[in-house]
């Protein structure tokens, strides 16, 4: 398989090019609105055609590359369902699985960032993309966009810790130039969610955190909220 994984300095987000030799077919993780450009310019260079675009979730600090990517290629969007975003081709769920060519999908609903939150899983096992519910050495904030410790908690244990050991963790962003760990690695160190927290510990770390208000909600979300469409 082809894999880059490509960054985003502004918003410190990662965008992830999964792509098929055999058949070409390719899908982008979390595109960013500004970095269409440069993504659709890899997918050409690497002989791809894009066939997906998946959002983990409804972002708040950067404006999906969802529709313009679908404008331009005909791709579809894939989002997971409960994410209160209109008009997707796929609102997938856990158990879901997506094919792309060679490319094998399978999804888990990891809410407590936001509602509607997935891991996109690779069908061996070998690696996930865990948007914001699982961060190297942290995860999203729950304060803001339906967030709930709680759920995140659930979440991050039953459908990410549950993955095998070995299996290689990419974040929605990182921002202190990290860019991968595995489940091993997150169960034993993660500051919050490893070393065997309670539930209790992690809510109580989550309601200090004392967080700046992320600059672009205001904006990004109702804009995610329609897959990035152009106003
Ligand atoms: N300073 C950034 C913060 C962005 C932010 O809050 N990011 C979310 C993900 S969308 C988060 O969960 N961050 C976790 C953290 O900063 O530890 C901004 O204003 O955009
Ligand atoms: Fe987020």
């Amino acid at each position: 398989m082809i894999f880059r994984q490509l960054f985003d300095n502004e918003t410190s987000t990662y965008t992830y090019l999964l792509g098929d030799r055999a058949s070409r077919a390719a899908v982008l993780v979390d595109p960013v609105d500004t970095q269409i450009d440069r993504d659709l310019q890899l997918v050409a260079e690497l002989g791809l055609e894009l066939k997906a675009s998946l959002d983990t979730h409804v972002h708040a600090d950067h404006v999906t590359g969802a529709s313009v990517l679908k404008e331009r290629t005909g791709c579809e969007i894939v989002y997971p369902a409960h994410s209160g975003a209109i008009g997707p081709d796929r609102a997938v769920r856990t158990g879901d699985v997506l094919q792309y060519g060679a490319i094998r999908i399978e999804t888990r609903l990891t809410p407590g960032h936001t509602n509607g939150s997935a891991t996109y899983v690779l069908a061996d096992h070998s690696m996930a993309f865990t948007g914001d519910a699982l961060l190297i050495r942290g995860c999203g904030r729950t304060d803001f966009q339906e967030g709930c410790a709680e759920t995140l908690y659930d979440s991050v244990h039953q459908q990410i810790f549950t993955l095998p050991d070995d299996c290689l963790l990419y974040p929605g962003h990182d921002y202190k130039g990290r860019t991968v760990t595995s489940v091993a690695e997150e169960k034993a160190y993660n500051p919050r969610l490893g070393g065997g927290r309670t539930k209790q510990e992690f809510a109580r770390i989550m309601q200090n955190l004392n967080l700046a208000y992320p600059k672009r909600i205001d904006t990004a979300v109702p804009a995610n909220l329609a897959l990035g469409r152009p106003a």
